[in-house]
């Protein structure tokens, strides 16, 4: 055996030598020390030779394995500098080269705007609040002055959930942030000057609709205020978001909780305000040249009593706009079909 053993280090040092490549050298590994190889092969008839002997042999044995792997791994770290060497022989980098740019992502329209709302009522002392976005009858509608089976209802297009029904009746989606008007009254604070801004549901998809879009609602309730402090607000916001050329128009309306009512309406951003646009079509985005982008009004003494404020004492006024309408109104952005800021098509979305 001993001749046998003496053989095999002769054969793993000759091969081992003559390796030119890794593949080379694995090839030599596995001939002799493979799970097949030649050294395994001899290692396993250890067992049939004589006690004395097979000690002798077994320490020789597996000196010649520890040689062996020696012998291997060297040789190895020597051909991996020798073909990193020659790596940088033939290949250079060209340090001039312009790199490739990382994908770069951006906010969403949407959320830029919001951002950009947030931050125009912050400066006047509105502070943005957060409200459930689904939330009970009571809050979406009853505590609203909106009774249940009132045909205003039916305006709000409402998913309901699949949920049970509570003392403050169904959850629904909320269908405006309105139900946010409530919630900030019950918390008792004085001024209430809160600017809500949230998700909202309807059953409806067309040009000017969505089935989820955001609107951002505004309450304002302290002792004395009035429709001029309203309307001062409202000015405000338009001029600091859409610039001081587009104007704006309160229009007699009625809803359930505010009395007196108006929706607010813009001068249209894609026909300049005449209706008709460059190609003399019919503008698809307004009607005559105004674009609605909101409700507004004085706060109904009903509403401040179900927040458990005393309308005698305290007056306020709410608003609630679409955040997708008032962002495609702003100045030379002409979006017809807001459907489209929620498509996922980055070849819309990059430009912004
Ligand atoms: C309301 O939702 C009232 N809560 C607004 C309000 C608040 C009035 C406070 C008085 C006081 P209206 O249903 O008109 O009102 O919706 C308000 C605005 O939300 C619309 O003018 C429009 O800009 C936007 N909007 C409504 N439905 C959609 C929709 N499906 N997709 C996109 N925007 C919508």
């Amino acid at each position: 055996m001993q001749d046998q053993l003496n053989a095999l280090k002769l054969g793993v040092e000759q091969g081992v030598a003559q390796a030119k490549t890794s593949a080379d050298l694995e090839a030599v590994e596995i001939r002799y020390l493979g799970r097949k190889g030649e050294l395994t092969d001899l290692l396993k008839k250890l067992p049939t030779l004589e006690p004395a002997e097979r000690a002798k042999m077994g320490a020789s044995a597996n000196e010649l394995k520890r040689q062996m792997e020696i012998l291997i791994a060297s040789r190895r770290s020597q051909l991996d500098q020798e073909s990193l060497s020659k790596l940088s022989e033939t290949e250079r980098a060209d340090v001039t080269e312009p790199g490739n740019r990382p994908l770069e992502g951006h906010l969403h329209p949407m959320t830029k705007a919001i951002n950009e709302i947030t931050e125009i009522f912050s400066r006047i002392g509105f502070v943005r609040t957060r409200y459930p976005e689904v939330d009970w009858d009571w809050f979406a509608f009853e505590a609203l002055n909106m009774p249940k089976d009132h045909p205003a209802r039916d305006e709000w297009e409402t998913f309901f959930m699949d949920a049970p029904v509570s003392k403050k009746g169904k959850m629904v989606l909320t269908p405006h942030t309105s139900n946010a008007q409530v919630r900030e009254l019950e918390r008792g604070e004085f001024p209430v000057r809160m600017i809500n801004i949230a998700k909202c549901y309807r059953r409806q998809s067309d040009a000017t609709h969505v089935p989820m879009f955001h609107q951002f609602e505004g309450l304002y309730v302290d002792k004395g205020v009035s429709i001029a402090h309203l309307r001062g607000v409202l000015d405000y916001f338009a001029q600091e978001f859409f610039g001081p050329d587009r104007k704006t128009r309160l229009r007699p309306f009625h809803f359930r909780f505010t009395e007196p009512s108006f929706e607010i309406d813009i001068s249209c951003g894609v026909c300049g305000g005449t209706g008709v646009t460059a190609d003399k079509q019919k503008c698809r985005m307004c009607k005559r040249g105004w674009l609605e982008l909101g409700g507004a009004g004085m706060v109904h003494p009903n509403v401040l009593k179900a927040g458990g404020v005393d309308p005698k004492k305290y007056t306020g006024f709410a608003f609630g706009w679409g955040v997708e309408r008032t962002y495609s109104m702003k100045e030379g952005l002409k979006i017809d079909d807001i459907r489209v800021l929620y498509k996922n098509d980055l070849r819309f979305n990059k430009q912004f």
